[in-house]
């Protein structure tokens, strides 16, 4: 897999440059509270990682959700590579016919492959990302039950049922989170790393546990990428090819007014 057991407390991830230039520069962001600590590259067996806070130390019998943000999962310069040599994806193919086997068109089944970001869009739109800008990837419950069946989940309603199974229908655990995601909205409208990048592919990670403590973290950098100066997003913008926009914080409203709507009045 992708990690290791760093020393206590501490997890090892794969090595990204991308990823290491981003949790670097967070490190001396406004955003630093909301990110994993960040501590260097380091070797083990040839490999370099990553090497990170383990978020789920404190936690006793944790439950975590992994939501990923945003309206786009893929860099622009996918659609620049599947237009000027694509790459037909077998692997895509089948990941595809196994959730939906209509999904194909029919030169996509003569082929037996897709191109990326056709997949890549199609995931978008099968799950909340086209139509509310995030989507949870997946769940462990308290008892280490996973649940990663959430390609289907699209519509508030679903989003909401999976949600309130996250909390185990719990008020206060649902009021903690919102709380949490008004903090980092807040910092996140005026990081000057968030503002300078685009932030694809990242997840926020919902953890809590039975002691009523919850907390939210931003994770996985490894498709976040600094514009080229003096450009800045503002993550609400709908994307177009070449705006670069992300839709990140127009996710992170939705989720936050889903969440709010869950509390009672
Ligand atoms: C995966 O699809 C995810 O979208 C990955 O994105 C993506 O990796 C994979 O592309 C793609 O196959 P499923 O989640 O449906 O399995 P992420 O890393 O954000 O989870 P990258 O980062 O490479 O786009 P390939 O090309 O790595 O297979
Ligand atoms: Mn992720």
């Amino acid at each position: 897999g992708n990690f290791q057991a760093g020393d206590y407390g501490k997890l090892l991830k794969k090595y990204c440059e991308s990823e290491q230039q981003c949790l670097q520069r967070l490190m001396g962001d406004s955003l630093r509270p909301f990110v994993p600590g960040y501590y260097g590259v380091v070797q083990r067996d040839e490999q370099d990682y990553n090497l990170m806070d383990d978020l789920l130390a404190d936690f006793e019998s944790p439950c975590i959700m992994d939501c990923k943000m945003g309206s786009r999962t893929y860099l622009e310069e996918e659609l620049v590579k599947a237009r000027e040599r694509p790459q037909l994806r077998r692997d895509m193919y089948d990941k595809m016919v196994e959730v939906d086997p209509e999904a194909p068109s029919a030169l996509e089944r003569a082929q037996q492959a897709v191109l990326k970001p056709r997949y890549m869009q199609w995931r978008e739109t099968l799950s909340s990302t086209a139509t509310l800008g995030f989507r949870i990837e997946g769940i462990k419950k308290a008892d280490g039950t996973c649940n990663t069946s959430f390609k289907k989940t699209k519509h508030r309603e679903q989003v909401m049922q999976a949600l309130k199974d996250f909390v185990d229908g719990d008020t206060q655990t649902l009021k903690s989170y919102l709380w949490k995601l008004k903090e980092l909205r807040t910092v996140l409208e005026k990081s000057e790393f968030f503002r300078t990048h685009e932030v694809v592919g990242s997840s926020l990670l919902f953890v809590h546990d039975g002691t009523g403590q919850a907390r939210v973290w931003m994770i996985d950098f490894g498709k976040t990428a600094p514009l080229p100066p003096p450009r800045t997003l503002d993550h609400r913008t709908p994307w177009v090819e070449g705006n670069r926009e992300d839709g990140y914080l127009w996710g992170l409203d939705n989720l936050m007014d889903i969440l709010s709507d869950m509390l009672p009045t």
